[in-house]
């Protein structure tokens, strides 16, 4: 008998801040499946597409397995031990710490660490080195609702909790595409209005997301009105008498100015600005107004703007003026990215923090601190935060610089500004879990670490929950926790900086580091003095605070009208409207906005290894309005060169009526890996707000022009895809413009596309080499030197493997969709030669994916909504949209596109 024993261990998802529960299976040494924990309370058993597939990503291709080190910049990196990892880098930090003082060094982290892992580098910054230069992509995501909670209320983090999100009557998603970015907290909500179809949702976002699409009433405001049009529904609000006076004067301050200055904001001037409907701006006060519970959710929309922070306390103002607040669905809930965006601002892991949540500036904090990290060097003054931290990186101020789980030179605005950074930098450490990121060449010390279903800690989800990180595989190869990578470079640098107080960075494991975390808590707004991984093991997770004695943490804060400020009371901030840093113009007549897709996550470095994820979205094109595209003589299809003073990218467009005219939309996530450019970050802003530092990563004026590029290859390739895409790494480099993508399911396979002025010298012989696609037995070619066409066929087993047309790619689509169905081949071979569109008998329809979980098309979907479907019957059927949900959205749309055939009796 084949007896395998299965352990299951009970983690959490690596991916967005929703922190959904798993259970993941595995043989001991292989990760087998995940499943939604249903005893989680975020979750309850689901899981969206990304959660799904996180067990496809595990293979140790592409994996950073082993420390490596180059002696200098022209030289490739090396194995090294951990050893001699380390102490090269205590050596390097210390000799500049002693040169150039603790300011010339500095720490670049992330809201994906664990909070043990932040806990460290916290101490290890701030307490021992003593510098206050440790940011993190935090600073790029929740500055701005941090610094407008702290404004506001006196201290971090949302009052209510998910369920709050169900309780609500109005639900306000403001900057926010949940359907795509939240998706398993976005199943809950549209449960809870399917329940209570009473319920009303009012989305505000420039562009028709699946998440507007559902809404009551879609505000498409213009980019970077937020500001007006709070302030615009405020004055309606005051004037419709629906301020609650009572609460006004007895839990908050501030509220003459706020009030004298919506005066100005009236609907009309407010519907001009943000450029919707004055009747819409009405009514949207008024559901406000009427409705007896409002929860307002937000995300990048609102945080990743100059005017970020203002945007946060103008909607705040009107949750404080209806004291729509404190009670059951009723809250401001700043929806958190990452999967320990909280985590880290509860340790204080960033530039402008101290621990549990304290500030740098306050002495008395800093004498706590000082205590329980027996320091006397922490800084009291902020350090640089991540755009400020790369400029002084780039200037020479700071010499050395340690990153740490994010690929800033991929998701940092202004691109180039990082990039000449870490090139001038004298030391750069990278810790990180794969090679294969756009910050990994700038590397002189890569450190590899354990990632999800490999590493042990906690979490702080959206709603400050917590709870366990477990490993359910051993570590592979070299990988190493970042808790200890952290802690081992502690305290090797500490027995050097100072030697006379080591052993404040003994740390066993991470129960110990998280139980002196709680410490730091007691008496805090946050206080979880009473939490501890046995408690977490025993009850499951748990929000906070949980301070000692409590058997459960607390479900709402500010239940009372006491605020954490001084007096107790919440401020009302009389903020009025600036808009975006970068103005539109003659000359860059476009709004570029930027943001999310479905299925991948940021840089790609996890989801970009999944053929699955890639087919919802295949490749990097920008979306534009038909009439623009109308106005304009664009085509579907064509290059367009979108630029701006700081950079030009280039990439196919598409037509999308979600977008406004004036509007155009890249997501953030294609890198180099899949793409001849370096992404969208060429041409972002790195303006900042004035108050959280946090950059205008949504917005920049830009011009379009069609680019003609008449040379075209189109390549694809069954087989290992991560080690294809490596080779293909320099080939993107050496053309005007390509994509790569992955296609295919039960075998993935590459499929890659080129355009130029002619070919590259040499360049299909490259290619060949690549993909395996060199002549054999296998392969059968086509060629004609005058038009320089050169086609090559591969087939095993009578199915196509692999192709390669240059010159000519009229059946690229059909040959791609071969290799992806991976089915037999039943046509002559020099049928794939023809410059066909379709495909010989025309049997093979070609199809986008919309439910990945079952695997069913467009088409499928499509032809059943023609057969008078309803989306019951094609749940029933199709099975479509039964499994984790994130396609339902998109397929109630397609009803509204594709009207069933009406039935004639
Ligand atoms: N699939 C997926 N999910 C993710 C992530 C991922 O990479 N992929 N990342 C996670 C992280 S770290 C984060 S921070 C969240 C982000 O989650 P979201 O903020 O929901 O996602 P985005 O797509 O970045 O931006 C949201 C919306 O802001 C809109 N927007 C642009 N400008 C403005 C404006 O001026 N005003 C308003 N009101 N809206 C505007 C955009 O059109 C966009 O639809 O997602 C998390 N979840
Ligand atoms: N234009 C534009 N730019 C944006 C945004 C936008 O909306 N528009 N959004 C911004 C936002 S909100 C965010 S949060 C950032 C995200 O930007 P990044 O932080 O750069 O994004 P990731 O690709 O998630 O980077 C995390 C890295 O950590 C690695 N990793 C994974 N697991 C581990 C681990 O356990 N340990 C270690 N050490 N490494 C690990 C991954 O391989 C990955 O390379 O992007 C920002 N940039
Ligand atoms: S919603 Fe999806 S990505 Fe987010 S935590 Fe849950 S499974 Fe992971
Ligand atoms: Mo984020």
């Amino acid at each position: 008998m084949n007896q395998r024993t299965e352990f299951e261990t009970r983690s959490t998802c690596c991916y967005c801040g929703v922190g959904c529960g798993m259970v993941i299976r595995s043989d001991g040494e292989k990760i087998i499946s995940v499943e939604g924990d249903a005893s989680h309370p975020a979750n309850l058993g689901r899981l969206c597409t990304k959660g799904r597939t996180l067990p496809l990503t595990m293979a140790n291709d592409g994996r950073a397995l082993y420390p490596a080190l180059r002696a200098s910049r022209d030289e490739a990196r090396q194995r090294v031990s951990w050893d001699v990892a380390l102490d090269t880098a205590v050596n390097r930090f210390a000799d500049i710490i002693e040169a150039h003082g603790p300011d010339s060094v500095a720490f670049y982290l992330s809201g994906q660490l664990l909070t043990e892992d932040y806990y460290v580098f916290n101490k290890l910054a701030k307490g021992l080195i003593g510098t206050a230069n440790i940011d993190t992509n935090s600073r790029l995501c929740m500055s701005s609702a941090v610094m407008g909670y702290k404004k506001a209320f006196g201290a971090d983090a949302p009052p209510g909790n998910y369920e709050d999100l169900e309780l609500a009557d109005l639900l306000i998603i403001a900057g926010s595409n949940m359907a795509y970015a939240h998706p398993v907290l976005f199943r809950r909500i549209e449960a809870a209005k399917q329940a209570h179809p009473e319920k009303r949702w009012i989305v505000i976002d420039p562009r028709r997301t699946d998440t507007a699409a559902m809404a009551d009433l879609h505000l498409a405001i213009n980019p970077g009105t937020d500001v007006a049009l709070f302030n615009g529904m405020l004055h309606l609000l005051l004037w419709d008498g629906y301020a609650d006076r009572r609460y006004i004067d007895a839990s908050t301050t501030g509220f003459d100015d706020v009030k004298a200055l919506v005066r100005d904001y009236t609907p009309k001037l407010v519907a001009d600005i943000c450029g919707i409907a004055e009747q819409d701006l009405i009514l949207a006060a008024k559901w406000f107004g009427e409705s007896k519970n409002v929860t307002s959710l937000y995300c990048m929309g609102l945080n990743q703007s100059v005017q970020g922070t203002d945007k946060n306390l103008a909607l705040i103002n009107l949750h404080l003026a209806t004291a729509q607040i404190g009670r059951p669905g009723a809250g401001p809930f700043s929806l958190t990215g990452q999967p320990n965006a909280m985590g880290g601002r509860e340790v204080g892991g960033m530039a402008t923090m101290l621990a549990a949540h304290r500030d740098l500036q306050n002495p008395e904090h800093r004498a706590e601190m000082a205590k329980f990290w027996a320091s006397d060097v922490i800084p009291s003054q902020p350090g640089l935060s991540a755009v400020g931290l790369f400029d002084a990186v780039k200037s020479g101020k700071v010499k050395a610089v340690w990153i740490a789980c994010t690929n800033p030179v991929h998701s940092m605005p202004d691109q180039q500004l990082v990039e000449a950074a870490l090139k001038n930098a004298e030391f750069v450490v990278l810790q990180e879990a794969f090679t294969t990121t756009d910050t990994a060449p700038f590397a002189d010390l890569l450190l590899p670490a354990t990632s999800w279903g490999e590493k042990e800690g906690s979490v702080t989800n959206s709603e400050r929950r917590i709870s366990r990180v477990r490993p359910a595989i051993a570590a592979p190869g070299e990988t190493k926790g970042d808790w200890w990578i952290a802690t081992q470079f502690a305290k090797r640098l500490e027995a050097r900086l100072s030697p006379l107080s080591t052993g404040r960075f003994e740390y066993e494991n991470t129960e110990a580091i998280f139980a002196e975390h709680c410490l730091t808590t007691e008496g805090r707004d946050l206080d979880i003095s009473g939490l501890s991984y046995e408690i977490l093991e025993a009850k499951g997770p748990q929000l906070w605070p949980f301070p000692k004695g409590a058997t459960e943490g607390l479900a709402r804060r500010y239940t009372d009208g006491q605020f954490e400020t001084a007096d107790g009371k919440a401020k009302f901030h009389a903020v009025r409207h600036l808009g975006t840093a970068d103005k539109t113009s003659a000359r860059f007549p476009f709004h570029l906005l930027t943001g999310r897709l479905r299925d991948q996550w940021h840089g790609m470095s996890r989801t970009g290894r999944v053929s699955q994820l890639l087919e919802h979205v295949a490749s990097a094109a920008v979306s534009m309005n038909p009439s623009d595209m109308e106005r304009r003589g664009i085509k579907a299809g064509q290059l367009l060169k979108v630029s701006n003073t700081r950079g030009a990218i280039l990439l196919p467009v598409e037509a999308s009526d979600e977008l406004a005219s004036g509007s155009i939309f890249i997501p953030m996530h294609w890198n180099t890996r899949f793409w001849s450019e370096a992404g969208v970050n060429r041409l972002t802003t790195a303006k900042v707000d004035p108050i959280s530092f946090q950059p205008e990563l949504k917005h920049a004026a830009v011009r379009v022009e069609v680019v003609d590029l008449p040379w075209q290859c189109v390549a694809a390739r069954m087989g290992p895809t991560e080690i294809y895409l490596d080779n293909l790494g320099p080939l993107l480099k050496k053309v005007k413009f390509a994509t790569v993508t992955l296609i295919g399911r039960e075998t993935p396979a590459v499929l890659v596309q080129f355009a130029d002025e002619k070919a590259p010298e040499g360049f299909i012989e490259a290619l060949d080499a690549a993909l395996s696609l060199e002549a054999s037995e296998a392969t059968q070619d086509y060629v004609d030197q005058a038009k320089q066409i050169y086609k090559r066929g591969r087939w095993e087993n009578s199915q196509l493997t692999g192709f390669r047309l240059a010159g000519e790619t009229k059946a690229a689509g059909w040959l791609g969709e071969c290799v992806k169905q991976g089915g037999g081949w039943s046509w002559p071979r020099l049928q794939a030669f023809a410059p066909r569109a379709t495909p010989p008998n025309g049997a093979l329809t070609v199809s986008k994916t919309i439910c990945n979980c079952v695997g069913v098309t467009d088409t499928a979907i499509k032809a059943a909504i023609e057969g008078g479907a309803d989306f019951q019957t094609l749940q029933k059927e199709l099975k479509c949209g039964t499994q984790c949900g994130s396609c339902v959205p998109e397929i109630k749309r397609m009803f509204l596109t594709q009207p069933a055939t009406p039935v004639v009796v």
